[in-house]
């Protein structure tokens, strides 16, 4: 590589400095308040998930909401209220600016200002009424995938009830016999695809044995959005921007465990394409499906587990090794951002490539990302004349200031260059490493146990 190019991508990053601030707010459509935290997992008991703590007319759930809540990272958890010993939930189908990348904002739909929609949470055995309000421009219903309802609480278009006109409210109302991962999702095609998902975890009546410190959730969804555009196109056979909980690494925020802890990981998959997502440095099991628990006699060792589509996958683990331990689909064209292939001008591709050519797309694409960023790798003097290359050279883009909170405290300088698309990590930390970032991570946010509450 000649000397020019690389001071060009060293210019053209510091170029990009200026053009907007280097911090922005992280999560589009999700104020940063009302985003769930991994504190919330310190003592094992809490209050219950999704409520703001003790009320009256709660006392009955209080005794019975017992679980670990499930954290999703970079997605709110949907507080409820109490009729009776009914829990009730409001939910609103909306279109949502969710930001997927520091430099990336896509016109999504979603619920309740958040795609993919809030959490949902429930302990086995409740009685749940959700209250449905569609402010979409079209159709709707909700659909409860994998749960055992009556027919008339199917939420499938025509099938078992009208469908939900643009401005209309809809109650749904039932009970849940089952414990498990479950999710809520529109049953149109399209409209999934445009992020209509949420988890829906009913928490088992006798708790899981082995007891677990911590309980993530991950959505994986898929986009296609061409270059300059903000919708995705949900007609698309390929995608470009792959995304865990809404958003591509490195705005994933990391998963925190207590170097010993033993961790639940429930993976779900609502997209076009199967997900391989691995963990590394540890072997997990599957440990339950999107059908419920599985016998302790079928888990088996393994540290990849396929999430097909329209499945969910349980994993645990025991948190034995201290490290930031990238969790990652496997899919190699799932492992970036804004993929090239999308362009006109693919920049990896088998005929012959310029270097006045690989300089314009180099040029346009260090221009279209709007703060300073970083390609720190360095390449080989004769990288020009080896057949293939470029392949990952300046895909890395270094970008850890505009990503940084407290759960990427400590993390090594460029860290970020290494995380695109559907990755995130966990940090399995020694105690006081944890509780610098637990610190920090109370300094941050006053009130991060406080729940989405949409405003109807
Ligand atoms: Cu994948």
């Amino acid at each position: 590589m000649s000397g020019t190019r690389r001071r060009f991508f060293q210019d053209a990053a510091v170029l990009g400095a200026g053009l907007f601030g280097l911090r922005e707010t992280l999560h589009a459509g999700t104020p940063e308040s009302t985003l769930q935290s991994p504190r919330e997992n310190e003592n094992g008991r809490h209050p219950p998930y999704g409520s703001h703590g003790p009320h009256p007319a709660q006392a009955r759930a209080v005794v019975r909401d017992h679980a670990l809540p499930m954290v999703t990272p970079d997605v709110a958890a949907l507080a409820h209220e109490m009729d009776g010993g009914i829990k009730i939930f409001h939910v609103v189908a909306e279109p949502v600016k969710r930001k997927i990348a520091p430099f990336k904002t896509i016109d999504a739909w979603g619920y309740n200002g958040s795609c993919p929609g809030p959490t949902i949470q429930v302990q086995q055995g409740d009685r749940v009424r959700v209250v449905f309000e569609n402010r979409l421009p079209e159709s709707t219903s909700l659909h409860w995938h994998g749960l055992e309802l009556p027919i008339e609480q199917d939420g499938v278009p025509y099938i078992s009830q009208k469908p939900v006109a643009p401005g209309e409210k809809y109650v749904y109302e039932f009970t849940v016999h089952q414990e498990g991962t479950f999710f809520y999702h529109a049953h149109s095609a399209m409209q999934e695809m445009m992020g209509q998902i949420g988890f829906f975890v009913a928490h088992p009546e006798n708790d899981y044995k082995p007891h677990v410190d911590h309980d993530y959730g991950l959505i994986l969804q898929e986009w296609a959005v061409l270059p300059s555009n903000t919708v995705p196109n949900t007609a698309a056979m390929e995608f470009n921007w792959l995304t865990f909980n809404g958003v591509s690494a490195p705005m994933t925020t990391p998963l925190l465990a207590r170097l010993g802890s033993r961790v639940r990981l429930r993976i779900l998959n609502l997209g076009m394409d199967h997900h391989p997502v691995h963990l590394h440095g540890h072997q997990f099991v599957v440990t339950g499906t999107e059908g419920g628990r599985a016998p302790d006699s079928t888990w088996c060792p393994m540290n990849t587990v396929l999430v097909g589509v329209a499945q969910a996958r349980i994993v645990e683990f025991e948190a034995k090794y201290p490290g930031a331990w990238m969790i990652h689909c496997h899919l190699p064209h799932h492992m970036m951002n804004s993929m090239m292939d999308l362009l006109r001008d693919r920049q990896i591709q088998t005929a012959d490539q310029t270097e006045a050519k690989a300089m314009s797309q180099m040029e346009s694409l260090a221009r279209s990302v709007p703060f300073q960023h970083a390609h720190p790798s360095p390449v080989a003097s004769n990288a020009e004349s080896v057949p293939g290359f470029p392949q990952d050279a300046f895909m890395e883009m270094g970008m850890d200031e505009v990503v940084e909170k407290p759960e990427t405290y400590g993390l090594p300088k460029n860290w970020s260059a290494g995380m695109m698309g559907m990755m995130t990590m966990i940090r399995v930390l020694p105690d006081r490493e944890y509780e610098a970032i637990l610190s920090k991570k109370k300094s941050a946010s006053p009130s991060p146990q406080e729940d989405h509450h949409h405003e109807s």
